[in-house]
């Protein structure tokens, strides 16, 4: 199988859960700007959706859309421990922290991305909004290691990669207290020093 992602970007999580599982995968980058792979080739003709992260399977199926490639992964390769079967209630809670890193979280970073957005809406409209749910996340962590308290589980991975972004718009992580310290065990996990290394991007 082979990942299509960009340096640092939410394709990071996916990278993290590859070797969280241990399955072996060719990683190609996609530069977003002129949407062009490394190889060279158009990357509109392999993902018209233009975006990472992308997953051709062994099988040849291009699977996009973050959320579901993690699903995919967890189930195809029986990684319980990332993602509990159904009969267990932990697959639900699993779902919704997947659902609310991906849907709240990640997508309050667009605006913030976003060279037309002027600066006095993103202080005055945009940061607040992600601050909030910052602080929620923050509070949720009290006395926790990770989201599912004692597990390590696949929203983590994707909580990792998009906190790793704060720091970009003058929101100082460290005032968090809980959040600082989830990201600093976070960031000495075996996946995550691998992915971290394999992208070039510093802990
Ligand atoms: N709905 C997609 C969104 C993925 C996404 O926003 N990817 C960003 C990088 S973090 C991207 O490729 N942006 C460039 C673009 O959309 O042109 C998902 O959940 O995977």
């Amino acid at each position: 199988m082979k990942l299509y992602y960009s340096k640092g970007a939410c394709s990071l999580a996916i990278r993290i859960i590859i070797h969280e599982i241990g399955v072996t995968s060719e990683f190609e980058a996609v530069n977003l700007k002129n949407k062009t792979t490394e190889a060279g080739e158009n990357y509109l003709l392999i993902n018209p959706k233009g975006a990472v992260p992308a997953l051709m399977t062994a099988d040849n199926e291009l699977l996009t859309e973050n959320l579901v490639i993690q699903l995919y992964l967890a189930e195809k390769y029986k990684a319980t421990n990332l993602l509990p079967t159904a009969d267990n209630f932990k697959r639900y809670r699993v779902l919704e922290w997947l659902n609310y890193i991906s849907t709240d979280v990640h997508k309050s970073f667009g605006p913030l991305f976003n060279p037309n957005v002027s600066e006095e809406m993103k202080e005055t409209v945009f940061i607040p909004l992600l601050r909030n749910k910052l602080v929620f996340i923050n509070d949720h962590l009290i006395n926790k290691n990770y989201l599912l308290n004692d597990q390590f589980t696949l929203p983590d991975a994707y909580l990792f990669v998009v906190l790793r972004w704060v720091a970009t718009f003058k929101i100082d992580l460290a005032k968090f207290e809980n959040l600082s310290r989830y990201v600093t065990v976070l960031a000495n996990r075996e996946s995550i020093v691998l992915s971290l290394q394999e992208e070039g991007l510093k802990k």
